[in-house]
């Protein structure tokens, strides 16, 4: 029997090239996401090359995403790989313009939606064991502050820090976690913080090398496909036209 990946947010970006590359190397594919439409077309385009199996989930609602893991079919249930992939950051603005609205998204999404999928699906790889794998997608946000980076960024400390003290209770088990954290690539990230603004997206990304979907998929693919005896426990990956930059300083006027 094939390996079996499980990919929240398979609808876009990361997720969605990270399904592509699972299935280039064979893996049974569990893709979940919120567009159904999406989901449709992504196993109408692999499902020559792999099963596919396919469930409309909001990550947020703890009760549907232990439904979609109970009521997965045969031939998808020994999940070895769990891909914690969706999430989004919303109000690019200062934190003292946000809406209350925007954080609690973040966090029920980024926070509550990924330990909901973990904590259904922690019985499953610990059954499969060595070799196992969850990866979390986490963020140089989650490392570096910068403006405007408010709960997106804390948000992503928690998945830093969830995946590590996830290894800590694990040992013995033979599943391995990984937080990779990935630094500025184009998606629909930026579409998304920006509700909609493509040209706010498009001058974020032009006339430098972003990072792109695939770069990050063959990252989780190398992470999940390696020998069952190694963990990486973070690996952070910004493109070479990325770096970090001087501190802020207020000073008074001249
Ligand atoms: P995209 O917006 O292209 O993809 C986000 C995915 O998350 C979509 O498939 C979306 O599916 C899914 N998603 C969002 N909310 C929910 C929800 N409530 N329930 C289920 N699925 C949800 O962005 P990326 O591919 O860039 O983002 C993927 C991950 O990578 C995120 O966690 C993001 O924070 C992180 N990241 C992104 C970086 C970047 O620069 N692009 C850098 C570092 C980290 P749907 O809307 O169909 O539900
Ligand atoms: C996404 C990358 O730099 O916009 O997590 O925070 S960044």
């Amino acid at each position: 029997m094939s390996d079996i990946v499980f990919i929240t947010g398979a609808t876009s970006g990361f997720g969605r090239a990270a399904a592509r590359r699972f299935a280039q190397a064979g893996w049974s594919l569990v893709l979940a996401g919120r567009r159904l439409e999406r989901l449709q077309a992504l196993q109408e385009e692999l499902k020559e090359q792999v099963p596919v199996h396919i469930a409309a989930l909001d990550v947020r609602d703890a009760e549907a995403v232990r439904q979609v893991v109970a009521a997965l079919p045969e031939g998808f249930r020994q999940v070895k790989a769990l891909l914690n992939n969706a999430g989004l950051a919303l109000a690019p603005e200062a934190a003292q313009k946000v809406a209350l609205e925007d954080w609690h998204t973040m966090i029920d999404t980024n926070i509550t939606g990924l330990v909901n999928v973990t904590h259904a699906l922690l019985p499953t790889l610990i059954a499969t064991g060595q070799g196992a794998s969850i990866i979390n997608i986490g963020s140089v946000a989650g490392h570096w502050p910068y403006p405007g980076g408010h709960v997106y960024g804390a948000t992503k400390a928690f998945v830093q820090q969830f995946s590590y003290n996830l290894r800590c209770d694990l040992l013995g088990t033979g599943v391995r976690v990984t937080d990779i954290a990935p630094g500025l690539a184009e998606t629909e990230f930026t579409l998304v913080r920006t509700k909609g603004d493509q040209a706010a997206s498009d001058r974020l990304y032009r006339g430098t090398t972003p990072l792109v979907a695939e770069d990050i998929a063959e990252q989780i693919f190398h992470v999940a496909s390696l020998p069952a005896h190694i963990n990486i426990n973070r690996l952070e990956i910004m493109p070479v036209r990325q770096a970090w930059s001087a501190f802020a300083v207020d000073r008074d006027p001249q």
